[in-house]
């Protein structure tokens, strides 16, 4: 196996716990093939410092086998990059949210120069047999700068967030420029079989794709491959963190609390993409249509800060506390409450615990490439007495999880009907769905994505 070389917007030391399922597995592949992981450093510099405008320092660190190589970025290449392009124009695209974009604030400037930039930084870097595996929506172009700079090695790239459809991605004013970027690369991964359907769409009526056959497509006067890659989590890894000592503590802590209700649980970062407000409503739907819930039914929502200098978090932010505050000031009673919004993150080796205690576990988002939580909530489960998944049918994870509930998250009143039936769901039929779920997981684990896509590359 030849070197891996990854390039991400941000760099995670793949040993740490926290860094979570992706880093673990593209540790994984890393560290067998002694490999390198280059991004961004999380360090803004200020422009000021000529200096670090003209040359970005590189930062160079091994983490056991593997190095570890970051540059910094100036205030002005962040916002317009990072904030700007990246979180402003393209997360609300690709995520069908043209409402939220903002599309003449200039930012494209901004993120060609950072892409041009880490592909000047990288490739000195390289070795003529690596393998190149670029990640996300920040780094489309990559590939062209690479190979403008004379980079031949084989790169593939994977979207990690959904590519919506022809005509909605033709919104973005340099729509034609970001899907021709795409085919710089030897291989595009994407989540699901919808994303594929759209790239294809896309490449017919867009840009006049001569064929398509075996997943290759030619446009541009270039051939590509394009292949859906669901990504998974390391089941073992999460199972083994629900025995551990911060979970169990966790779980009976919850089980102390709500020993005669019962737990629903919701866990994401706090982006409109999550369907928040939606789930709120719909729990306001279910006391309402099943008042049996009320004094009964709890949903615990953890919502971490996100994106927090972006303007459309701040507003789902107050609209969601608007929302907390009127159900629990409608419904609440003095020894109980229907939700329990947290603004904040909780630490990784407790959430096994969380999920294990509830009953239910709200998935939701309008629209999400995978979602990894679904997937969490699954692994987390006591086999004999399992809790159930309500899944909104926009997660790319609903093409794979065909046993969760699917729901139409912008359907309240259907969302809380399927919310009553997993809270009365019969213990027979939660094992069974459960069975189902786990074995689909087990198969499609983050492991399982991670040499599917290798091999691809390779091939
Ligand atoms: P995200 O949009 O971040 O990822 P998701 O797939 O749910 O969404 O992954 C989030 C991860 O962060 C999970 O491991 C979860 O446990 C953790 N997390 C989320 N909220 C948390 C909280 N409040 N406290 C603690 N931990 C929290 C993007 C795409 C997804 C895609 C992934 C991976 O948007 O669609 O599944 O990448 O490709």
């Amino acid at each position: 196996m030849p070197r891996l070389v990854v390039v991400s917007n941000r760099v995670a030391d793949p040993r740490k716990t926290a860094a979570g399922g992706l880093a673990v597995a593209l540790g994984e592949a890393l560290n067998a093939t002694g490999g390198l992981w280059f991004g961004w450093s999380g360090n803004i510099v200020e422009k000021t410092d000529a200096a670090a405008q003209a040359q970005p320092q590189l930062h160079v660190q091994r983490a056991g086998d593997v190095t570890l190589a970051t540059v910094d970025l100036t205030q002005e290449d962040h916002d317009a990059y990072y904030l700007g392009y990246s979180n402003g124009v393209l997360w609300p695209v690709f995520h069908y949210r043209l409402d939220l974009a903002d599309f003449d604030a200039g930012y494209i400037g901004g993120y060609r120069r950072v892409n041009r930039m880490f592909a000047q930084q990288v490739l000195p870097l390289l070795r003529p047999d690596d393998l190149i595996w670029v990640h996300d929506y920040h780094l489309i172009p990559l590939a062209e700068e690479l190979r403008s700079l004379g980079c031949r090695q084989r790169i593939g790239f994977f979207l990690h967030i959904p590519l919506p459809p022809p005509l909605i991605m033709a919104a973005i004013p340099a729509h034609e420029w970001l899907i021709r970027a795409l085919f710089a690369y030897d291989l595009v991964g994407l989540q699901s079989q919808t994303d594929l359907n759209h790239f294809a769409r896309y490449v017919y009526t867009e840009a006049q794709a001569e064929q398509a056959a075996d997943g290759r497509f030619s446009a541009f006067g270039r051939e590509l491959r394009v292949q859906a890659f669901p990504i998974g989590i390391d089941v073992d890894e999460f199972a083994s963190l629900t025995q551990g000592r911060e979970a169990q503590e966790t779980l009976a802590t919850m089980r102390d609390q709500y020993a005669k209700r019962r737990l629903l649980v919701g866990v994401d970062r706090l982006d409109y993409s999550k369907g928040l407000p939606q789930r709120l409503r719909a729990m306001r739907s279910l006391l309402q249509r099943y008042p049996g819930n009320c004094n009964s039914a709890t949903l615990i929502q953890i919502a971490s800060p996100s994106r927090e200098t972006v303007g459309a978090y701040n507003d789902l932010r107050r609209q969601l506390e608007g929302l907390c505050g009127s159900i629990n000031g409608n419904y609440g009673e003095l020894d109980w409450m229907p939700i329990r919004y947290i603004h904040r993150t909780v630490a990784r080796k407790r959430l096994p615990g969380l999920y294990r205690a509830s009953r239910v576990a709200l998935v939701t988002p309008l629209r999400d490439g995978m979602n990894l939580v679904a997937k969490e909530f699954i692994a987390a489960q006591d086999e004999a007495d399992p809790g159930v998944l309500v899944l909104s049918r926009f997660a790319g994870a609903a093409e794979q999880l065909r046993d969760a509930l699917l729901v139409n998250p912008y359907d309240s009143d259907g969302t809380a009907d399927a919310i009553q039936h997993a809270l009365h769901m019969p213990l027979e039929e939660r094992q069974t769905r459960h069975q189902r779920l786990l074995a689909n997981i087990r198969e499609y684990d983050v492991h399982w994505w991670q040499r599917r896509f290798l091999e691809s590359l390779q091939q």
